[in-house]
């Protein structure tokens, strides 16, 4: 933004409508998809022309789409950013260029700030945070351990970074909580199903808690667990993240004991952003989205009102 005076942006703004280009980092969840329909339907709304590229989890598209974006010279460049690391070189390109960037849903790890203007998604941490706590209150204390089995997101992605971080700083003062396992399975169903697979298959009715970084991956462990022959809910307490209608609905089955919201719909928020700066103001650096969890008591109210 400061690299555009304001004058030349409030010419842009009256004579045509602005242009972001988007790079999303693929489709691999309900979460995503949903995520992907915000952005596109807000930009429609507010007529602001989207020029969309699907890197199906591969930086290096990612990367690519954003120096197409720099030579399409659209106004502004959002990222999704599939994994934190390995950003600098483009961002720099694109700040040669004078295009500005926000950062959308996961975050990027770079030391120059100037790179972006700002990150707009979930506080990851707090999400892992209110998973322990969770836990902290579900099982009084006891001398035989509380093995449990994580399913991890994208390895190296903001989300399961920080979900993983949050969840052990909130149960590190119980020594009786014990990761009996962790393993990435990226987010999809089918991995998520695999891999508690193997969980059970190796570690069994030891497994007291699974804790899965998000709802794909839960709904393919949920399929495991009952096959396996145990009760999800009961014999496994579940905590999961995103909040999912299908998840609801294990919710409100009993099959899932906690679900930790986080909250896809970030279209409003980008196209908003897309507004400002290309009026030319400033932006905070971090905006959060508002988050909430949801229980067994709470899932078919929040079930109603849910559209993905
Ligand atoms: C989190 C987002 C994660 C979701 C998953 O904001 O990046 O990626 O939790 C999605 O469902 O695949």
């Amino acid at each position: 933004v400061e690299k555009q005076p304001k004058e030349a942006l409030a010419s842009t703004t009256l004579a045509r409508e602005p242009v972001l280009g988007f790079s999303q980092l693929g489709s691999e969840s309900a979460w995503r998809l949903a995520n992907t329909n915000s952005i596109t339907e807000a930009a429609k709304i507010a007529d602001i022309r989207l020029s969309f590229n699907n890197a199906e989890q591969s930086q290096e598209k990612q990367i690519e789409a954003v120096r197409e974006f720099v030579k399409q010279k659209v106004d502004v460049i959002a990222i999704a950013p599939v994994v934190e690391t390995g950003w600098e070189p483009i961002l720099r390109e694109v700040k040669q260029a004078g295009i500005p960037v926000v950062i959308i849903d996961r975050n990027v790890d770079v030391a120059d700030q100037s790179l972006y203007v700002s990150h707009i998604g979930s506080d990851f941490y707090e999400e892992g945070k209110k998973a322990g706590k969770y836990l902290v209150d579900k099982f009084p204390k006891q001398i035989a351990p509380i093995g449990i089995v994580e399913l991890r997101g994208t390895e190296g992605s903001t989300p399961s970074i920080a979900r993983g971080k949050g969840l052990r700083d909130a149960i590190a003062t119980r020594k009786d909580f014990r990761f009996l396992a962790s393993e990435n399975a990226d987010f999809t169903v089918v991995k998520g199903k695999e891999v508690m697979k193997k969980f059970l298959a190796e570690k069994g009715k030891d497994i007291r808690v699974l804790y899965s970084h998000n709802d794909d991956m839960t709904l393919g462990a949920l399929e495991a667990i009952e096959e396996y022959g145990l009760v999800p809910g009961k014999d496994i307490v579940v905590v999961t993240v995103d909040g999912t209608h299908k998840a609801l609905e294990k919710l409100s089955e009993g099959k899932i004991n906690l679900v930790v919201e986080c909250n896809p719909l970030l279209g409003p928020n980008l196209i908003q952003a897309v507004k400002e700066i290309f009026k030319g103001n400033t932006l905070p650096k971090r905006i959060v989205t508002s988050e909430n969890v949801f229980t067994q008591v709470t899932a078919a109210s929040e079930m109603a009102s849910r559209t993905y």
